[in-house]
């Protein structure tokens, strides 16, 4: 495990210095989803691929970029699913974007993901690492410093949701606006891993993704970017859902860019949105 936190951390350092170069272009490419690869997109995931190329452990890489798993060492025990540049549409702007990694042993379903990680690219490079419980570290004179441990308060104040309002549910519209009738405060840049990491370092709130008409099953996709964060959110002593499961870690993977609604939390919003469900 410690050659693949090794190797995580020097993916984020490699593609924060790529930030600072950046190249806004388009590829001809789409990728698995039908996004347009940007050429930023597409160096980070290489980036990636090569640092873990090198790494004895790691059975297969998962990407955002990749249409397949690509293998590498057959009798490794780890698979590493990632999503090399989260919001990437958003670097033309200079909003902070992210890398997330999910870290499964032997198979990639929820049950056998072991860590996960994200880093952030924003005014400074932080990355947090989540075995047991989320920590957060900042690179300061070229290392990783520990910070201090995550953790989310019961409720929050943030409220962050996604897609476009036009094919929301009148569920989630009212379960939205309920929030802001309880004086909660609108966050949302476009890149989740911003997101959720700013609702974490506050302490809570909500972020969500819904099913919406023109797309039933979200947008946000399982293996590399809602089962990671599920994973830290839980950690972190928060609650996550589908809207329907009491948590996105009981999600079964039925394909590798499969994507779900999501919603990641604290405690209290989660169990008022399940708890209105059943009402
Ligand atoms: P990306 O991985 O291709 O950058 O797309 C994922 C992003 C999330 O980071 C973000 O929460 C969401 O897409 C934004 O989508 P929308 O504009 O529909 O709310
Ligand atoms: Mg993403």
């Amino acid at each position: 495990m410690n050659e693949i936190l090794k190797a995580i951390k020097e993916s984020s350092i490699k593609i924060s210095e790529l930030l600072k170069d950046a190249d806004f272009g388009y590829t001809s490419h789409t990728n698995h989803t039908g996004d347009t690869q940007l050429k930023l997109d597409v160096r980070s995931d290489e980036l990636i691929t090569e640092i873990f190329s090198g790494v004895k452990s790691v059975k297969a890489l998962i990407s955002e970029e990749k249409d397949e798993a690509l293998s590498l060492n057959e009798d490794a025990d780890f698979i590493v699913a990632y999503d090399p540049l989260d919001g990437s549409s958003l670097v033309d702007v200079n909003f902070a974007v992210g890398s997330i990694f999910g870290i499964y042993k032997n198979k990639v379903s929820a049950k056998n993901l072991v860590a996960s990680a994200y880093a952030v690219y924003g005014p400074r490079l932080e990355l947090v690492i989540c075995g047991d419980k989320p920590i957060l570290y900042r690179y300061k004179n070229g290392e990783f410093v520990a910070v201090k441990e995550l953790k989310l308060n019961e409720k929050g104040k943030l409220n962050a949701t996604g897609a476009s309002q036009w094919g929301w549910s009148k569920e989630h519209r009212k379960f939205i606006k309920s929030l802001f009738d309880e004086k909660y405060r609108l966050r949302y840049s476009g890149a989740m891993v911003a997101d959720l990491h700013q609702i974490l370092l506050k302490g809570g709130g909500l972020f969500s993704y819904p099913a919406t008409t023109d797309a039933p099953n979200g947008k946000l996709r399982v293996t590399f970017e809602v089962l990671p964060f599920a994973y830290i959110y839980e950690k972190a002593g928060g609650a996550t859902t589908d809207g329907k499961n009491s948590s996105l870690l009981e999600l079964e993977v039925k394909q590798i860019h499969a994507t779900t609604p999501c919603y990641f939390g604290s405690k209290y919003e989660i169990s008022k949105l399940l708890g209105e469900k059943c009402e």
